[in-house]
């Protein structure tokens, strides 16, 4: 049920954000396999080849019938000579060599899951590996994790960055194997409906949506992102942190990872994507025992709707969401709009309207899966 006129996107366009990507496409095998050089491009820290890897599984993502020939693929953006010789390979025999010797690698499947825990990234990852250990159960060891590890409420900036490098990664293994549990779509709107009923407690007339991969439509989930908002600015004003304080207390909230937007130096904070109040956090449901990651993003009334599509996702889409806004003299953020040559600041009342502002044709949030 939405205005969605596939005549105004083109699967050709160097853009994401001009594509209609949806979860699963008519080359679905082809994607994952080729995610597969993708991911040892990441857990490798090779980033420029990473994305190079990152858009062409986007733009194959898009194609609208399933490629039977190699013109087909030429005639795509970003498929390179290297490209176009796996997709040959993968038309010819079904598998890429390069694909199965990845899969094949020791040293692959060892920084994948070092990877797969939250705060280890590729430099640590190859760090642990250099010495010598492969497995996770390994990383507990030398970590010296217990399973019941349990971490500590941070309120403070410098708290937040000290537990991300010494002790976050402790935490995250300690967890690990409720993280490693996917949130079905029920999952996620039950934490969602309670986590409104709390807040509506602290801060009555709270508005929110559910974004992330749950709202392109994915069966089930990584962890739990909400934007949050309230129709009168002033009442959104500290609201994260309060809200936080009372999920910590009434124990719904076990773990405040990063906490950003209570001090105005956090702003010019190059790691952060914008400089909204956020909480990243791990949550438990009253009477459950599986812990889970949820989000929280507060937004100002005006920049909600950016921060919406700002956070729906996917990584690639957004990546050009903000090149495409660029190119038009626009800036684009999580955190608001802004019009370059003057700063001014654009605040769209709707999605449609964030759509409209970039010159961009609708794209339903199920179709931005690139
Ligand atoms: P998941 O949770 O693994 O099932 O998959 P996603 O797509 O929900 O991924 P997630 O939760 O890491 O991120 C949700 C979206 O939000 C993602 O598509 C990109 C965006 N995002 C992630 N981190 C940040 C951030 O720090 N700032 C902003 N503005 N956006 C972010
Ligand atoms: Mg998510």
């Amino acid at each position: 049920p939405y205005e969605f006129n596939p005549e105004d996107l083109d699967y050709r366009s160097r853009f994401a954000c001009m594509r209609a990507s949806p979860l699963k496409c008519p080359n679905q095998e082809l994607c994952e396999m080729l995610d597969v050089m993708r991911q040892t491009r990441e857990v490798e820290g090779e980033e420029r080849s990473e994305l190079s890897y990152r858009r062409a599984v986007a733009v194959i993502k898009s194609y609208p019938t399933k490629i039977k020939y190699r013109r087909e693929a030429e005639k795509l953006p970003y498929i390179g000579t290297k490209l176009i010789s796996m997709i040959e390979e993968y038309l010819d025999t079904g598998h890429i060599s390069e694909v199965d010797s990845t899969l094949a690698s020791p040293r692959f499947h060892s920084l994948t899951a070092f990877s797969s825990i939250y705060g280890i990234g590729p430099k640590t990852a190859q760090y642990l590996y250099g010495l010598g250990l492969t497995t996770i159960e390994q990383l507990e060891t030398y970590y010296g994790v217990k399973p019941s590890e349990q971490g500590v409420m941070l309120d403070s900036e410098k708290d937040a960055r000290d537990v991300m490098e010494e002790n976050w990664i402790k935490v995250a293994l300690g967890l690990r194997h409720d993280l490693a549990i996917k949130i079905p779509r029920e999952g996620v709107e039950e934490i969602h409906r309670v986590i409104m009923a709390e807040l509506d407690e602290v801060e009555p007339g709270c508005v929110s949506t559910v974004v992330g991969g749950y709202r392109r439509g994915k069966t089930e989930s990584g962890d739990v992102d909400i934007v949050f908002t309230h129709p009168n600015a002033s009442r959104t004003k500290g609201l994260c942190k309060r809200f936080m304080k009372r999920l910590y207390e009434k124990g719904l909230v076990t773990h405040v990872m990063h906490l950003s937007g209570f001090h105005t130096h956090n702003a010019l904070r190059t790691t952060h994507w914008d400089s909204l109040e956020k909480a990243l956090t791990i949550f438990v449901l009253p009477g459950h025992t599986t812990r889970r990651r949820v989000d929280f993003i507060f937004a100002q009334p005006e920049t909600y709707w950016t921060a919406v599509v700002g956070w729906t996702g996917s990584l690639m889409f957004e990546r050009d969401l903000r090149l495409w806004a660029k190119q038009r003299g626009l800036k684009f953020d999580s955190s608001g709009m802004t019009r370059r040559r003057d700063s001014k600041h654009l605040y769209p009342q709707t999605e449609k309207e964030v759509f409209d502002i970039l010159g961009l044709p609708w794209i339903d949030p199920t179709m931005r899966n690139a």
